[in-house]
């Protein structure tokens, strides 16, 4: 843990404090009323004193360096700025360094799949992927769409999501992160980065930060306290940032009333410096603002890079940057730490020797067609058509599976064996007449729900719906199949349910990305019950079969309690968002060839009221405010607070066995005492290269311009003239200060599957921090543990130093306080088993 330089005894953060103390706080804006927060320049650099971390970007950031050397500044400029929407083929390119062969990056949607392109697997949904509660699936799926991404050509995935976290049951991109408990999120979001950029490819790990709604999302101010963001929302970014994620995008949302991209406290201050984030900062589409600010502020790359201002650049950055590095506006050391940081995120992930052409434009899908897409420009092969699927399904078909979560079971109603008949009822249980993709973003509710809608979609290559793979159960095991296609004709619903032996309701709910409505709905749920009349259709099927399985696909919790206490339906599975092999997975379930172990990544309420949180829906101003008044209890830590009692709490699922817990025992680790980090960067590195001769920059003479294209060159050789930076603070490394990750409790439990078949427990530990404004408990350690009939684990968590603390806000760190701190293991966030209190020794506290 060499981080630190000559100056051990100061802490990275008080020369800030200083520096605010100079500065004061950001002139307030247009109303003086309106929250704000410290500013924190200038945006750090990584040291090479820093190089000794052995964190895998050392090696990066030296061939960056080297490279970096080599550029020019307008070849600087072009890898920060994107060509302009459309211009090129991916979601977004950067410009290129043709004089040494490098080409612009690609940069491409989505979090479940590569987006716009064909022959491509279509994955479950973040929040199905976080329901396994499995880091193996974790990793795996985000390799084997590392792997897809890498296969088409593309440089930067723009996922994993943690952003929205899911403060709102009802927020309308949910479904894409996994989860809101930051925990659980974190852990999720590691592995997928890891996974992911194993295959050689970037992970971009997104919406930084507070983009918890998609109504004003453009727009709205999200006011924040420093605690809550440290103990909630912050918490799974430094899981990505410590799994070395690449890059991290910036979100449209302003926080404490400046917009995220350009908000030089959640960039320089939290993520850079706090976080010791190595990568690069890219924009959400269109999320930035400003040029000089938003590049001082802590921005590394503009996307799509055109943009409002009528700057003769058609760009905030493009010339415009280049301009205000020729003019100081903007330092040339800021414009060299961007590309080095895009530069090391490369080499990092190793695209170096994993690049291969862009095999696909996300703008058509004919084969031949205009490489320079906007531009109607260079007519050739543009789609390759290359099947990046190899044998995902497989790992899609497990996971769907595995992500099911069992809520309710009677009698051992599931799995099903053999049924004489069985009645399949429900439009989500079937085929899109048209076509899985037949509606554009999937911004339609017909036929069976597998992904949510927007820009986290990618095509199906095939949708297996519910009722095929259930037929074809039922040919196998000569059952009567009856299938009910509308969830409209309640009479024929009751037909065939009153006689099978045992009837299967598919119902949904839906949500997306609030760039487009679907009945209504802004991205963001307008209510938590059932789409498409599916109460109407539960209802009535149970009134006449007594054998009633319900189940659900859905991006996040909905109303059913009802379902939980009607007598007549004796199984209720939520199977998320599965993706493309949604039948296969829910029939493996039903069925009994997977045991389930999914657990629900969030809790049901029994009414919409319960969580105690509304989007903000209406608005009056043109500056939306939206206080996060609730502090860190959203979810259970709410539902626990108030004593409210849900249908399913956090952390519940049920499995075809059971499982006990016993021996509960605690190891004292000897982690020694907490070491706040220290010390200050080396001045910053500067390399060299700079021609500060604005005639340098000018656009070489017969270049041929693409239209609408994005450029480096500035315009004009006469231009307007400022000082050197000293040293600052010196960064963390990757995920904060790696004391914070030092374990200071082992506790361990005995596990017993007590049933009559293998299955596969999820033992979650929970700490009671103890403070009477923590929440009752937090999630903090969880297993995935298979076990045979009556076979015993022993299984162990770690407990890290930051695990067992609080963020002091005057202290600018974490610190264990003095509280009492309880220890459980349970099998949910309310079924805590065993307990133990656990002795904080002093040299923590
Ligand atoms: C942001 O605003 C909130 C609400 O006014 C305030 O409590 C918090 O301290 C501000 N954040 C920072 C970092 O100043
Ligand atoms: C930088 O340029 C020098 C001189 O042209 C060359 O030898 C070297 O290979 C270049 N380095 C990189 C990383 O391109
Ligand atoms: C910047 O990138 C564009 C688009 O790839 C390219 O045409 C141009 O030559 C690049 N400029 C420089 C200075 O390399
Ligand atoms: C190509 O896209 C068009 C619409 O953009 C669609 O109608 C057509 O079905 C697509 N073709 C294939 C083979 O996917
Ligand atoms: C593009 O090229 C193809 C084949 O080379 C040709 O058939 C087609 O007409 C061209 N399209 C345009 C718009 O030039
Ligand atoms: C909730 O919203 C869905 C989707 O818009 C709609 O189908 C349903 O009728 C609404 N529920 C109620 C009770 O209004
Ligand atoms: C349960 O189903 C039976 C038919 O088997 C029906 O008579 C009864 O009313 C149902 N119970 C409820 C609560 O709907
Ligand atoms: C929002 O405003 C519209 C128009 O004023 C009104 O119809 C609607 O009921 C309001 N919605 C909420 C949730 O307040
Ligand atoms: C699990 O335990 C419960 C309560 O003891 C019992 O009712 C149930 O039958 C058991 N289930 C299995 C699958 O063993
Ligand atoms: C748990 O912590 C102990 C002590 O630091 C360490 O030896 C062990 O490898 C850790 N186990 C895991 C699974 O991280
Ligand atoms: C608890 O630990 C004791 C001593 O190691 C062991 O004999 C016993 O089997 C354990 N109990 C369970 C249920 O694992
Ligand atoms: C033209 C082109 O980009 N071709 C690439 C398409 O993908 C294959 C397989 O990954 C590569 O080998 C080609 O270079």
């Amino acid at each position: 843990m060499l981080l630190f330089s000559p100056t051990p005894s100061i802490s990275p953060l008080q020369p800030f404090l200083v520096l605010l103390a100079a500065t004061a706080f950001l002139p307030l804006l247009a109303n003086a009323q309106l929250p704000t927060f410290p500013e924190s320049f200038p945006s750090p650099w990584r040291s090479s004193s820093s190089d000794d971390n052995d964190d895998g970007w050392a090696d990066a950031y030296a061939r960056a360096r080297e490279l970096v050397r080599n550029l020019t500044l307008v070849e600087k400029v072009n890898l920060t700025t994107g060509t302009g929407n459309q211009a090129d083929l991916c979601t977004g390119t950067t410009g290129a360094v043709p004089r040494i062969g490098f080409r612009g990056l690609c940069l491409q949607d989505g979090p479940v799949g590569v987006r716009y392109t064909d022959l491509n697997s279509a994955f479950p949904g973040g929040i199905s992927a976080a329901a396994t509660w499995s880091r193996s699936l974790l990793w795996r799926r985000g390799e084997a769409l590392g792997k897809e991404f890498r296969d088409k050509g593309v440089d930067v995935q723009l996922g994993p999501v943690v952003g929205p976290l899911g403060r709102d049951p009802a927020g309308g991109r949910n479904f894409e992160a996994f989860g809101p408990d930051p925990y659980l999120a974190g852990v999720s979001v590691a592995e997928t980065v890891r996974g992911t950029q194993s295959a050689g490819v970037i992970a971009s790990v997104k919406h930084y930060i507070l983009n918890e709604q998609e109504h004003f999302r453009g727009g709205i101010s999200t006011n924040i306290d420093d605690q809550t963001m440290h103990e909630l929302y912050l918490w799974p970014f430094a899981d990505a940032v410590r799994a070395g994620v690449g890059s991290v995008m910036c979100s449209y949302n302003k926080i404490n009333n400046t917009f995220a991209c350009e908000n030089s406290y959640v960039l320089n201050r939290l993520l850079k410096n706090e976080l010791g984030f190595q990568g690069f900062v890219v924009t959400d589409w269109g999320a930035q603002h400003s040029g000089a600010i938003s590049a001082v502020s802590g921005l590394d790359m503009a996307m799509p890079g055109d943009g409002p201002p009528n700057n003769g650049y058609g760009s905030y950055w493009g010339g415009a940057l280049t301009e205000a590095v020729l003019t100081l506006a903007v330092p040339s050391w800021r414009l060299d730490d961007m590309v080095v940081r895009i530069l090391a995120a490369f080499y990092k992930v190793g695209r170096d020797t994993e690049q291969i052409d862009i095999n696909f434009s996300a703008w058509t899908n004919e084969t031949v067609g205009s490489r320079y897409w906007v531009a109607k420009m260079g007519n050739t092969t543009i789609n390759q058509h290359v099947n990046v699927q190899a044998d995902h399904a497989e790992l899609i078909r497990e996971m769907g599976a595995k992500s099911a979560v069992l809520l309710k079971n009677v009698n051992s109603a599931l799995p099903l064996r053999k049924p004489k008949s069985i009645a399949v009822i429900g439009e989500d249980a079937q085929d899109n007449p048209n076509g899985p993709n037949a509606c554009v973003d999937r911004v339609c509710e017909t036929g069976t729900l597998a992904m949510g809608w927007g820009s986290a979609t990618a095509e199906f290559p095939y949708l297996i719906a519910p009722a095929t793979a259930l037929e074809a159960q039922a040919v196998a095991d000569e059952s009567i199949f009856m299938n009910i296609k509308s969830n409209w004709d309640l009479d024929a619903a009751r037909v065939a349910a009153s006689n099978a032996s045992v009837a299967v309701v598919f119902v949904n709910a839906n949500s997306g990305e609030g760039y487009v409505t679907l009945d209504g709905n802004f991205g963001d749920r307008n209510n938590l019950t059932l789409w498409n009349g599916g109460d109407e259709l539960v209802k009535s099927v149970a009134a006449v079969n007594p054998n009633t399985i319900v189940v659900i696909h859905s991006v996040g919790p909905v109303i059913v309690d009802y379902m939980k206490t009607h007598p007549n339906i004796t199984g209720l599975l939520w199977a998320g968002l599965p993706g493309q092999e949604s039948g296969n997975a829910v029939t493996d379930v039903l069925y009994g060839k997977t045991n389930p172990q999914g657990r629900t990544p969030f809790t049901w309420g029994k009414d919409a009221k319960d969580w105690g949180i509304s989007t903000l829906i209406n608005s009056t101003t043109d500056e939306p405010q939206q206080d996060f008044a609730e502090g860190v209890f959203i979810d259970y830590r709410y539902f626990d607070r108030e004593d409210i009692e849900p249908s399913f709490e956090f952390g519940f699922g049920l499995s075809y066995t059971n499982f006990t817990y016993a021996n509960l025992t605690t190891i004292l680790q000897d982690s020694g005492p907490y070491r706040p980090a220290s010390g200050m960067t080396d001045p910053a590195p500067s390399y060299g290269g700079v021609n500060m001769d604005p005639s340098s920059a000018l656009m070489p003479e017969g270049f041929e311009k693409i239209p609408r294209m994005i450029y480096p060159w500035i315009n004009n050789a006469s231009l307007p003239d400022t000082p050197n930076i000293d040293d600052v603070p010196m960064s963390s490394a990757p995920g904060g200060n790696p004391e914070l990750y030092k374990t200071v409790y082992t506790i361990a439990v005995d596990i017993t599957n007590t049933g009559a078949v293998p299955g596969v427990d999820i033992p979650q530990l929970y700490l009671s921090l103890g403070g009477p404004t923590d929440p009752k408990v937090v999630l903090r350690g969880f297993d995935e543990v298979p076990l045979d009939p009556g076979q015993t684990k022993t299984v162990a968590f770690n407990v890290t130093y930051r695990d067992l603390s609080n963020w002091d806000t005057d202290a600018q760190d974490w610190r264990i306080s003095s509280f009492t701190k309880n220890a459980y293991v349970g099998a949910s966030s309310r079924d805590l088993r065993l307990q133990t209190e656990l002795f904080i020794p002093e040299y923590l506290s």
